[in-house]
């Protein structure tokens, strides 16, 4: 069967400075919501997550991914847990693609991940735990930066929805092979999109492809930082912020040069938490933009929709 990949949309990009947090400095709390406020995206340096870490799960997954397709095919297809390769999604989007994406909650009894898992050494199931709890912590503890800086109550009213057993996150592995050919034209990687959860945390080898659109519709180029993660905000977020956060709509070109391998963390809230905007943010109930939905109503939704529609009309008041 032949698969279309999608033309790249004529977009002009350009250089933008990504804001960068630094976890430890005690302004950082002031620069989130700056960052969330301004471009639903931003950089963070000294996040205490071990750099041997990253090296060895990168590897895992680099091995993981030059398996023969017959071994990979065994955790697939995506469902939407799996192995998945070009197909994204149910609803027939395709990219020039490989990944894993993996149930972080439940990871250990889903029966594709199993079947992931199965295809690899017992260390990349250790190191996939380890990163996941690691992320939890760094999601959690941004949500708690915002918490603080807006003054959002009850306490721990968004990290929590991340630090619960019920959070419904999961953990997704990306590999954008190089081209051969080295007259290969950029293609789409991973469609534009935005991500349904609360927020994401991206990490990537130093290959270029991850861009983000900002308001006035200008894609531009996320420098990589192997060292370093990317947060992206997420609708869910933006629904509980009553749109003053907005979730970065964001896309990924292949890189021609180098293979483009990266990880991200959804985090997500408990499939039956209401998102709605948060009464604290909001004290009139005629200034909400958003109604209530549960995450596993508005999840449902997100399923039946192509990657680049836009999701948040179903929360949005008639
Ligand atoms: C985008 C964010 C996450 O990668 C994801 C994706 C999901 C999938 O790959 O199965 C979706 C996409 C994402 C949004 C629209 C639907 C669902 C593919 C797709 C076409 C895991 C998620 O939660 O939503």
């Amino acid at each position: 069967m032949v698969i279309l990949l999608q033309p790249i949309p004529k977009c002009k990009t350009s250089p933008v400075i990504i804001p960068v947090v630094d976890l430890t400095d005690p302004t950082a709390k002031t620069q989130i919501v700056k960052a969330c406020e301004e471009l639903g995206f931003f950089k963070v340096v000294n996040h205490g997550v071990r750099s041997d870490l990253l090296t060895k799960l990168h590897e895992e997954a680099t091995e993981f991914f030059a398996l023969p397709q017959s071994l990979k095919d065994k955790a697939g297809p995506a469902d939407p847990f799996g192995y998945g390769s070009k197909r994204i999604g149910l609803k027939g989007d395709v990219g020039c693609i490989e990944y894993i994406l993996l149930n972080a909650n439940s990871h250990l009894s889903s029966t594709k991940t199993t079947a992931v898992l199965r295809q690899t050494p017992a260390i990349f199931r250790e190191m996939v735990e380890e990163y996941t709890e690691e992320m939890k912590r760094m999601s959690s503890k941004v949500l708690e930066m915002v918490e603080e800086e807006l003054g959002i109550e009850p306490k721990e009213k968004l990290s929590k929805l991340v630090k619960v057993k019920e959070s419904d996150s999961c953990l997704r592995i990306n590999y954008y092979k190089e081209k051969e050919e080295t007259t290969a034209k950029e293609e789409i990687g991973f469609g534009e999109h935005t991500d349904p959860q609360l927020i994401s945390v991206l990490r990537s080898n130093d290959a270029e492809g991850l861009q983000i659109c900002l308001k006035d519709g200008t894609w531009v180029s996320v420098p990589p930082d192997h060292s370093s993660f990317f947060v992206i905000v997420g609708d869910t977020l933006q629904v509980m912020t009553n749109g003053k956060f907005k979730s970065v709509k964001h896309r990924v070109l292949t890189n021609t040069k180098r293979s483009r391998l990266s990880m991200i963390y959804f985090a997500g809230p408990p499939l039956m938490e209401k998102i709605a905007p948060l009464a604290c943010l909001v004290p009139k109930q005629e200034d909400y933009l958003y109604k209530e939905l549960t995450w596993s109503q508005y999840k449902s939704y997100v399923y039946k929709t192509k990657l680049g529609d836009y999701r948040l009309g179903l929360f949005e008041k008639q």
